[in-house]
């Protein structure tokens, strides 16, 4: 501080004595000025005392900002958090491999004394079962015979049973299969039902026409007598031996009446919707 209050003073000393010596003119003529009055030697005067010290300054301007600091040290291991919600349920689980196979059961106890088969009622039984399957397998066949080979007109379905039966037999045939002995009532189904039989190579088949209730008047099977149409060969119905009273139909389509008791294949008729 003394060292500055020196300096300061020995700059006021010179600047006093500029002034003094030399007002309105430049540095190089002064120094000229100084070599004319160089005889006339001015010394200073002696050094005055230090003066007092000045007040404190006013507090300087806040500096610039300094260059970022260099990145500080890993910290050290935080307090434990609070325990978290429990989460979700998470998805399900594949399957498990399968288990051993666990040990045996204990024994069980004995069981109650069986009580008496009535055999007798479980053989009637398979009986009419077996009847019945024997029943459904003849159905099935005459089923896929008709498929295979029927004969129709716009109201019924002709169908020729190669089976050998007597009259009745026959007659009885065609109605557990739903319909009666075939009745030709026109000469188109009896040309219909001698095409058939002639395309079977067959001879002849009972039809559904008989003079059993009274000779000599023929019926058909649903109990209506011969009207308009009728189809004889020559010289029948003769009666032949004088019980002939059923009517069979030749591969001609002529008709013949023969014994009831004769077994030969017959025709059938089904009604193609119910009357
Ligand atoms: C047949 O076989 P015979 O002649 O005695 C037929 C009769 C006919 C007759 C015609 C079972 O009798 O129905 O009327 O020929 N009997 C049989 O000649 O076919
Ligand atoms: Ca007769
Ligand atoms: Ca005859």
């Amino acid at each position: 501080m003394n060292m500055i209050r020196g300096i300061g003073a020995q700059l006021g000393f010179y600047v006093v004595l500029s002034l003094f010596f030399l007002p309105n003119i430049g540095a190089s003529e002064a120094e000229n000025r100084s070599d004319t009055c160089s005889t006339h030697t001015i010394l200073p005067g002696p050094k005055g005392d230090v003066g007092e010290n000045g007040d404190i300054g006013e507090i300087g301007k806040p500096g610039k900002e300094g260059p970022m600091g260099s990145k500080g040290d890993k910290g050290k291991f935080g307090d434990l958090g609070d325990q978290g919600l429990i989460g979700k349920i998470g998805p399900i689980g594949g399957k498990g491999e399968k288990g051993h196979k666990g040990l045996p059961g204990l024994r069980g106890g004995k069981g109650k004394p069986g009580t008496f088969c009535d055999c007798g009622r479980y053989r009637r039984a398979v009986g009419q079962l077996d009847l019945k399957v024997t029943h459904l397998k003849s159905s099935l066949k005459f089923v896929k015979n008709v498929i295979a080979g029927i004969r129709e007109t716009d109201e019924k379905f002709y169908y020729i049973v190669k089976e050998e039966r007597n009259y009745r037999d026959a007659l009885t045939q065609c109605r557990i299969r739903g319909g009666t002995l075939a009745m030709p009532k026109d000469m188109a189904t009896n040309s219909l039902m001698a095409e058939y039989i002639s395309s079977l190579g067959l001879l002849r088949v009972f039809i559904g026409i008989n003079d059993l209730e009274k000779e000599k008047q023929f019926m058909y099977t649903d109990n209506t007598p011969l009207q308009h149409f009728s189809n004889w060969k020559p010289g029948e119905p003769n009666d032949g031996s004088g019980y002939e009273d059923c009517v069979e139909m030749l591969s001609s389509g002529a008709w013949n009446d023969v014994d009831c008791q004769l077994t030969i294949y017959f025709v059938c008729e089904f009604m193609k919707r119910a009357t």
